[in-house]
């Protein structure tokens, strides 16, 4: 929809990026989805008729934790054969074009890493990595071939994948820097998440209290729209390029 004199919706959302002295993206499952990658919620959201939500929980792995890596081992197996999309691709380069790109992801892929993107706060922790239930053993990478019920080399009891599940605290480091970006960033920028899991879903709110403007790209509205003072409704593999694009390149003004 034309707003602003005939200004389109996306020239207007490239214009507040370009001004940014320091840009906050909030990235959600749906920046992956692209990729092959299922989201959470919503009628794809489904791993073998069962809701993944329900699978990442503390309750959940202790009932069963096969079931849950199982889950979790076919998710890092859809990993392995994944890359990153035009959209994980478009947000490093406006890193390159803007002073300041700070991202909170909620996605435990590292595809934005991937990608090249710097300063990425992983908000709900990485499935790359394990840790053991019990004891201080952890795994940072190499962990690729694990069983099917992977169990600590050290003691013996069940590893978990080092990701947040409902309940848990998030990582520590991950929430300071969320607090610093979303109070410094004057442009907060939500991608491809429904809004709908705290904290991460204030944070566009709390940026916003604070003068910030809020834009969201998604592929159908969300709670945040409501707030957002911009959505973009399309795929963020295909709307994310062409607001790097006009960012580098503005229209010349008549
Ligand atoms: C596209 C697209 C395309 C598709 N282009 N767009 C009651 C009220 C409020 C809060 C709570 C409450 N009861 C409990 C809470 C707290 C709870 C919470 O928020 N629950 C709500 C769900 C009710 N939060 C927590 O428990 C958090 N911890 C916490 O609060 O600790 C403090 C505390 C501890 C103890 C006691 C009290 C307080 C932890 C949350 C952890 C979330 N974990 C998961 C799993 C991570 C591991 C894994 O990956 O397996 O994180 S759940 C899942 O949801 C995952 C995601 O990161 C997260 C968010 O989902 P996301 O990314 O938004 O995906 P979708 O699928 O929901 O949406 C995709 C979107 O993309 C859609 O909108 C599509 O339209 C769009 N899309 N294709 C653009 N191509
Ligand atoms: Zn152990």
């Amino acid at each position: 929809m034309p707003v602003n004199g005939g200004h389109s919706q996306h020239g207007l959302a490239a214009d507040w990026l370009r001004a940014s002295r320091s840009l906050c993206v909030l990235t959600g499952a749906g920046v992956s989805a692209e990729c092959g990658l299922a989201t959470f919620r919503g009628p794809d959201g489904l791993w073998k008729g069962n809701d993944p939500t329900r699978l990442a929980t503390p309750a959940a792995f202790h009932r069963d934790p096969g079931a849950v890596w199982e889950f979790y081992n076919w998710r890092r197996e859809q990993l392995r054969k994944a890359q990153p999309n035009p959209g994980h691709f478009a947000l490093a380069a406006l890193q390159e074009l803007l002073p300041e790109v700070n991202l909170l992801t909620q996605n435990v892929d590292r595809l934005h890493q991937q990608a090249g993107s710097r300063n990425v706060a992983e908000l709900h922790g990485n499935i790359r990595e394990v840790r053991c239930t019990s004891c201080a053993y952890e795994r940072n990478g190499g962990a690729d071939h694990l069983g099917p019920e992977p169990r600590c080399p050290e003691c013996g009891d069940w590893l978990r994948p080092c990701v947040v599940w409902f309940g848990e605290q998030l990582p520590r480091e991950a929430v300071a820097l969320a607090d610093q970006w979303v109070a410094r960033c004057d442009v907060f920028l939500s991608v491809g998440t429904s809004n709908v899991v705290w904290p991460a879903s204030a944070f566009a709110g709390l940026a916003q209290n604070r003068g910030a403007r809020v834009i969201e790209v998604n592929l159908e509205p969300t709670p945040l729209t409501q707030v957002a003072d911009l959505t973009l409704l399309g795929k963020a593999g295909e709307l994310l390029p062409v607001l790097a694009r006009a960012v580098e390149n503005p229209p010349p003004r008549g």
